[in-house]
């Protein structure tokens, strides 16, 4: 190390101006640098060769604290789910407006088909009586202003992606084919005019009746959103029987990040 060199070349004639010139060409960052001449002029004198060593190691380590320092304040931010009443919990549906051709209805449990419970809690939403199709819940989430407080610059970065997850069932029966579950992310305007619309697709939980299956995706915000229409769209399948639309939605998440 060139530092090691630096010392064993002093002789006691030598200043403290000698010394910060030598350590100086060193390759060291410029606060390391600093640090050193300013420890070095003020502590070193020509007797103390062997402490001018020690204090440079001294000082080499109080860059590797800061430095540590720095990537420890980088904390993980848990952004909040924008959705009132994502999973019925209110116990109404406050929070949501029906847009569809049939009334989606709160489900405590067995109300549309014995067995079929919330997936958490003592809520959860099911497709209704039909027989209209689809019957569907919206809710608009605010971005600009919002909760979260999104500048115009921040909805422009093409940074910010809308992450989705929901739960779903779908009563089974040997006789009819599975009713299915949709939602949808309508991007809006600050005029509400839409600028996209992107969905899960029409889905079945086919792998345990009763049980829930679970879906996750994030959707890039296009730019100049303002507001976001989450839907949640109950379809009901086979036109003949069965008026009922029998699959089941709980605990919606909508995050932006
Ligand atoms: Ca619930
Ligand atoms: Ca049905």
């Amino acid at each position: 190390m060139t530092m090691t060199n630096s010392i064993e070349e002093l002789s006691t004639d030598d200043t403290a101006e000698t010394i910060t010139t030598t350590i100086g060409t060193t390759p060291m960052t410029e606060t390391s640098i600093t640090a050193m001449t300013e420890t070095s002029i003020k502590e070193f004198s020509t007797d103390e060769i062997d402490n001018s060593f020690s204090l440079m190691t001294t000082t080499e380590e109080t860059t590797t604290r800061t430095l540590s320092n720095i990537d420890t304040r980088t904390t993980t931010m848990i952004p909040p789910n924008l959705l009132e009443n994502p999973g019925g919990e209110l116990g109404t549906l406050a929070g949501w407006t029906q847009t569809g051709s049939s009334s989606v209805i709160l489900d405590s449990g067995g109300v549309l088909n014995s067995g079929y419970n919330p997936h958490s809690g003592s809520y959860c939403f099911a497709g209704g009586r039909g027989p209209g199709t689809p019957s569907k819940l919206t809710q608009n989430v605010k971005l600009l202003g919002g909760v979260q407080g999104f500048t115009e610059i921040q909805l422009a970065s093409r940074l910010l992606r809308a992450y989705v997850s929901f739960y779903y069932q779908t009563w089974d029966t040997f006789f009819m084919p599975h009713d299915d579950v949709e939602v949808s992310l309508t991007f809006r305007s600050s005029f509400s005019a839409v600028l996209s619309t992107v969905s899960s697709r029409a889905l079945a939980c086919k792998s345990s009746n009763p049980g829930w299956c679970t879906y996750t995706n994030a959707f890039p915000l296009p730019v100049g959103t303002r507001s976001i229409d989450y839907t949640m769209m109950f379809i009901r399948r086979g036109t003949i029987i069965g008026n009922n639309i029998d699959s089941y939605i709980d605990d919606n998440s909508l995050r932006v990040f």
